[in-house]
């Protein structure tokens, strides 16, 4: 089953979107297999965020990132990285459609409050910077018969 990295930013923990967020995935239908509050290092961030490496927000993309706890987690699902991105919605809330937690809850392109995978090479580099294979938790739930 495919699976994406999402994780709340430092914005969204702060303003208590933590369960919001959580819960907008788990009445889609997609399935929780690993979540940390954690707060990530220098390193880690700029690791994540390489591909930005040469853009003008690099900096404060990294400072911003680290300045406080996230919420890190792996779902799973039928198409979970592509449906995760339409409900994270477009990177720059001014163009987020309303619906999703983009376009609900952030204003700005720096405090957007949400990260989600955007591609399936993406998506393993990045479960594999946050989680260990341990952490994540493979298991049956007998709902899915009514959603697959
Ligand atoms: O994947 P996504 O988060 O939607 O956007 P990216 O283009 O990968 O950029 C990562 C992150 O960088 C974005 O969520 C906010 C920040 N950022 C920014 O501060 N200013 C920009 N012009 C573009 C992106
Ligand atoms: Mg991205």
């Amino acid at each position: 089953m495919e699976r994406t990295f999402l994780m709340v930013k430092p914005d969204g923990v702060q303003r208590n979107l933590i369960g919001e967020i959580v819960g907008r995935f788990e009445s889609k239908g997609f399935q929780l297999v690993g979540a940390k509050l954690m707060t990530i290092s220098q390193e880690l961030a700029e690791q994540h965020y390489g591909e930005h490496k040469e853009r003008p927000f690099f900096g404060e993309l990294v400072d911003f990132i680290t300045s406080g706890p996230v919420f890190a987690m792996v779902w799973e699902g039928e198409n979970v990285i592509s449906v995760g991105r339409l409900m994270t919605g477009a990177t720059n809330p001014k163009e987020s459609a309303p619906g999703t937690i983009r376009g609900d809850f952030a204003v700005t392109v720096g405090k957007n409050i949400i990260h989600g995978s955007d591609a399936p090479e993406s998506a393993v580099r990045e479960i594999g910077l946050f989680f260990k294979e341990e952490e994540l938790v493979t298991y049956d739930k007998s709902m899915n018969n009514w959603i697959n």
